[in-house]
């Protein structure tokens, strides 16, 4: 058995230490925050302490145990039987569905007692709708990664799960500015998801916030009133308007425009279940070559729905998604386990109807907030720095 200490910043900084010094297998025993020797120690902020092992038999050491032996591959065997009686219930159900199965059946499911607090949290993600697949995951890999004296520390496995959940998301991909050359951006998604609403949305901020040159053009002739709907956009914040009937027009009007900053294109709603539908969209893209494509996806769309909707649009390249009325559901686990499963980065939250404010850049805090509801402060200034340290959200 080899037991060293390491002094980091962070959860992240130590384990990159600990992984390199001591291998894979370390484990972590115990971690505290200690003050910085000296007088002005008092000033400075606060270190992480961490005590990392790594023995190839662990038996000679009898507390805090690793959790991952026993434990973990019984939790896995018991996972998979879950999923199994889970799917044998109904196909098409979503996973939030499924959760509530799952609360309904408890003597399909019960994880050891030794560590209840996985248990719980394995729960919790899955009554958030989050996949079943992807909460195993999750939790196996944090019984993996934290010794037994963790898992039973409310706070440390709190800190770890939250920053697990961070770092599984791309970063976000706003709308970045280039002056003098303009940035063609399009919203792209099924019917009345908040598409017209959400160009407003962003064509307000970037006209009063980055002082940019916008123009939003629609191309969007099909339903009855999507022209005066987005004209009257346009009127209300000051901005003009472009309609466009075919991908030549769209062509043209973005050539001859090129004093703006951001030009926002706005798509028909389409049917993730038409690809005729969808091909007429995509070809108002392909007259593009340099854009950003967003795409839009009402946050209360069942699972499995959001999975169609990504298949059916992924012959476009998407750039990111928008995830809609974030405001009218209580469970995020469906976009944020379509994000993370399809590794496309979630770019801009929306959260009521009100043009310009309720729109937020989906950062990996937000993200958590709305997957596991909102945390103790001092969970949250922890959590800010892990998750900066891993991938700079
Ligand atoms: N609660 C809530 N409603 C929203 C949000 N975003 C848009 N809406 C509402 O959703 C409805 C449809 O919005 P649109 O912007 O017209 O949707 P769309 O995707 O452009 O619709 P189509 O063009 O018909 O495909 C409107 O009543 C919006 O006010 C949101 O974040 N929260
Ligand atoms: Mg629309």
């Amino acid at each position: 058995m080899h037991v060293k200490k390491f002094y980091a910043s962070s959860m992240p900084e130590a384990m990159t230490a600990i992984r390199a010094e001591l291998g894979a297998d370390a484990i972590i025993l115990q971690s505290r925050k200690i003050r910085q020797p000296g007088l002005m120690g008092f000033f400075k902020p606060l270190r992480l302490e961490v005590t990392a092992a790594v023995d190839k038999d662990l038996r000679d050491f009898p507390q805090p145990t690793r959790a991952a032996n026993d434990d973990v591959r019984k939790m896995r065997r018991e996972l998979a039987d879950l999923k199994l009686a889970l799917a044998r219930v109904s196909k098409d159900r979503s996973s939030q569905q499924l959760a509530q199965t799952v609360r309904q059946q408890p003597g399909q499911y019960s994880m050891p007692p030794r560590i209840a607090s996985l248990d719980g949290w394995y729960n919790r993600l899955l009554e958030q709708g989050v996949a079943v697949e992807l909460a195993q995951q999750i939790i196996q890999t944090v019984a993996d990664e934290l010794s037994r004296w963790a898992l039973d520390n409310e706070n440390v496995l709190n800190e770890h799960l939250h920053w697990h959940l961070g770092r599984r998301l791309k970063a976000p991909q706003p709308l970045a500015l280039t002056r003098g050359n303009p940035q063609v951006s399009f919203l792209v998604g099924p019917t009345g998801v908040g598409k017209t609403t959400t160009i407003a949305k962003l064509a307000a901020n970037f006209k009063h916030q980055h002082k940019a040159r916008v123009l939003m053009v629609t191309a969007d002739t099909f339903r009855v009133a999507a022209i005066p709907q987005f004209q009257a956009f346009g009127d209300i914040l000051g901005i003009p308007v472009e309609v466009v009937y075919t991908p030549q027009d769209l062509q043209k009007i973005i050539s001859k425009n090129t004093e703006y900053d951001l030009i926002l294109v706005d798509t028909p709603g389409r049917s993730q279940r038409s690809q005729d539908e969808v091909s007429e969209v995509a070809a108002f893209l392909s007259a593009v070559p340099n854009k950003t494509v967003h795409l839009t996806v009402a946050a209360n769309t069942q699972y499995q729905d959001m999975h169609q909707i990504f298949t059916a649009f992924s012959t476009m390249h998407i750039d990111g998604f928008i995830f809609t009325k974030t405001d009218e559901t209580s469970s995020f686990g469906p976009a944020y386990s379509l994000a993370c499963e399809t590794k496309t980065p979630l770019s801009y939250l929306t959260n009521g109807q009100k043009v310009p404010d309720d729109i937020e850049i989906a950062s990996a805090e937000r993200v958590i907030d709305l997957l596991v509801g909102e945390v103790p402060d001092e969970i949250r200034s922890t959590r800010r720095r892990m998750l900066a340290a891993t991938n700079g959200r």
